[in-house]
């Protein structure tokens, strides 16, 4: 049978505040706020439990190495280890913290992946987003491009491509701008890249960051294979970004047949929804929109909520699930929406809130969190079992994380020689959990 499989990043243990991420509201506002990088990865660990529970296949991508001393070693530190962290941080302790964000964790911006039933050549295939509108998750793509090509090894059923060109021609954010539209997972689907700006376009009246390009969309379209019939492109509005949705899963997320999403998320829904129909009418399935209006729902309760940041999921009775963060059945308007929905004539049921505060406050909600990948029987079995999450491993790493993380962590504690062993010494015990040897630049550098 033909699944979704969710591989949500693993919370590293230098999760911190240090708002590193222009066009997003949470990054800014919590800016020089203690972390608590222990209570993140438990709670993303609870989050997998939770979709287990729910029937779910689970899977897990590992945290990359932070602080990444070879970038430093790049820009021109030398000596040991150590001592490149202690001059990059006597320089600019602003300079450490880019190379010390835990961001990777969320893995919706790991790659676009597009499943084997519309690839030309039936393989699943990954481009790791190159995320180069933030100097901190620019630094991600060449460690996700060899973590993706380790755990989906298998050439016959997988292929992993570079990521794009470093240029701003090719801004890729990955599957946070990717919706796919479908009768049912293993069918073939309709794949919506959502774009901030045409590179080769005019200006826009942006306030933030349009970090997705049309350009970088096409080039992974093309990239996959994807038949024109079951490809679309679509602009993001300009009010959604400035808004703060610097990404479009900030403002909408699709699965199977339904797309569920904000008003304000596209210029001219409609014109959108009929292009949708037009194209998945000549696939055979009818897509269902559900839209929040304005006048219910403000846009600037989206954002502070991240209604739409939610996981939509087909449980295994085929109704569907939307796993939101707590924020939304804090928030009056989004609570009575979602309440809404749940009543009304769609496919959606059952809503489940989580405590996601840590992530929530650098801008990370459950869709962040995830990267959702469709595999037929044959390329489940190919998938590396290290990853692959089941109650025993997740009960294991929640003991890691008590063993390793801390509680509290600031900017100050960045350059800080112990915590560089610290976070390494808890990396190597994970790869060991997980059968991920020589995973990282210090394992393998290591004499
Ligand atoms: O890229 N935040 C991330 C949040 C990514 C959310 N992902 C999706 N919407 N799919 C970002 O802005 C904040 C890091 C800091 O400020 O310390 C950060 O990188």
């Amino acid at each position: 049978m033909t699944v979704e499989m969710n591989f949500d990043g693993l919370v590293g243990p230098s999760h911190n505040y240090a708002g590193l991420s222009h066009g997003n509201i949470a990054s800014s506002t919590h800016k020089g706020q203690a972390a608590n990088p222990r209570a993140a990865a438990l709670q993303g660990l609870a989050k997998m439990r939770h979709m287990i529970d729910l029937g779910l296949p689970q899977g897990l991508l590992p945290p990359q190495e932070r602080p990444y001393i070879p970038g430093l070693r790049a820009l021109g530190y030398k000596g040991s280890d150590p001592a490149v962290l202690e001059a990059a941080f006597k320089d600019s302790p602003a300079l450490v913290a880019n190379y010390s964000s835990a961001s990777c964790m969320w893995t919706a911006n790991a790659a676009t992946v597009t499943p084997g039933a519309e690839s030309a050549d039936g393989r699943v295939h990954f481009t790791p987003a190159n995320l180069m509108a933030m100097p901190h998750r620019a630094l991600e793509d060449a460690q996700t491009h060899r973590m993706l090509s380790l755990i989906f090894a298998n050439r016959e059923r997988f292929m992993v491509h570079a990521p794009l060109a470093h240029t701003p021609l090719l801004g890729d954010e990955g599957a946070a701008n990717h919706n796919r539209l479908c009768k049912s997972h293993g069918a073939a689907g309709l794949e919506l890249f959502i774009y901030g700006r045409d590179a080769l376009g005019g200006n826009s009246d942006l306030k933030f960051p349009a970090r997705q390009t049309l350009q970088a969309s096409e080039a992974v379209a093309r990239l996959h294979g994807l038949p024109e019939a079951n490809t679309a492109f679509h602009p993001q509005s300009a009010t959604a970004i400035n808004a703060g949705a610097f990404h479009n899963d900030v403002v909408c997320v699709s699965n199977e047949n339904v797309l569920f999403f904000h008003e304000n998320a596209f210029d001219d829904p409609a014109a959108l929804e009929e292009v949708l129909s037009i194209k998945a009418q000549r696939l055979g399935f009818r897509p269902h929109f559900i839209m929040a209006p304005t006048k219910d729902v403000p846009l600037a309760d989206v954002i502070s909520s991240y209604l739409f940041n939610s996981q939509l999921v087909t449980l295994p009775n085929g109704k569907m699930a939307l796993i939101l963060p707590t924020q939304v059945e804090e928030t009056s308007s989004t609570k009575t929406f979602v309440d809404s929905v749940l009543a009304g004539d769609n496919p959606i049921t059952q809503a489940h809130y989580l405590d996601l505060r840590q992530s929530m406050a650098n801008g990370g909600g459950p869709a962040c969190l995830r990267l959702r990948v469709v595999l037929d029987a044959a390329q489940q079995t190919a998938v590396h079992s290290g990853v692959v999450m089941a109650h025993e491993k997740i009960e294991a790493l929640e003991g890691w994380v008590k063993d390793h993380y801390r509680d509290r962590l600031t900017g100050g504690d960045l350059g800080d020689p112990a915590f560089l062993t610290e976070t390494r010494t808890a990396l190597d015990a994970m790869t060991q959990l997980l059968d991920l040897p020589n995973l990282y630049d210090f394992q393998r550098t290591a004499s």
